[in-house]
């Protein structure tokens, strides 16, 4: 029985994601995070990332958290990767080499863009993109996006998929990263294949699913 831990505004998206593209069936348990209550240690609190009960699972208190009959994994990217592995088909990696290049995808996703788009997906949440101040964050993180992006669409533009040439949980992966940035056009315009790699990627019905539960979940 697989069980994820954890809540649709949080990393779990790119989990749930690729657990429809599989098909699998799951238990999902919502675990918010305890930043996002007013007393996360009250009674009557839901299950949050402080929770006692959530931190015997998962000691790092985040989300989400994946348990496979007792083989408990944190880490969404890992998490993923697992899953692939798991159920197989052609989102897997069917090589050693092509598990390796997924591996390398995820990593320089996370070592490189990830952060950077965290801030632009902040700042455009909260509105800063209408204060200077606002605008000079996203500007530094737009900045920082420039090289890894410039990877990101050489490889795209060579290859059209992350790995394999065919859509895998890497892309899975890689697009829930990238997203984070989604809102600031001119960055996204300055590199059309990964903006149509991206748009593809989101056109898929697992996508359109989760994200219509995300939407539907309060903010
Ligand atoms: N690198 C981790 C990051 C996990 C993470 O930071 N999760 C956030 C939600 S997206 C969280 O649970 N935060 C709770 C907290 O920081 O207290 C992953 O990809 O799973």
């Amino acid at each position: 029985m697989l069980t994820l831990y954890g809540i649709y505004r949080s990393r779990a998206t790119r989990n749930i994601w690729l657990l429809a593209e599989l098909g699998a069936s799951y238990r999902f348990q919502p675990v918010i995070q305890g930043y996002r209550l007013p007393d996360p240690a009250a009674k009557d609190a839901p299950l949050n990332t402080t929770s006692p009960a959530f931190l015997a699972i998962s000691p790092a208190g985040a989300v989400p958290v994946l348990d496979d009959d007792g083989f408990v994994l944190s880490e969404s990217l890992a998490i993923n990767l697992y899953l692939a592995r798991k159920f197989g088909g052609t989102l897997a990696p069917t090589t050693a080499q092509e598990d390796a290049r997924m591996q390398q995808w995820a990593l320089y996703g996370v070592s490189s863009i990830e952060g950077p788009a965290l801030d632009i997906s902040y700042a455009y949440a909260r509105g800063e993109d209408k204060t200077e101040a606002g605008r000079a964050v996203i500007a530094a993180a737009a900045e920082k996006l420039q090289r890894p992006f410039k990877v990101l669409e050489a490889h795209l533009l060579r290859e059209g998929q992350i790995v394999g040439g065919r859509f895998t949980v890497a892309d899975i992966n890689m697009a829930e990263m990238v997203r984070y940035a989604q809102a600031h056009a001119p960055l996204m315009d300055a590199f059309p294949a990964v903006k149509g790699w991206l748009a593809a990627c989101q056109a898929r019905p697992a996508f359109k699913a989760m994200w219509a539960s995300r939407l539907a979940e309060p903010a």
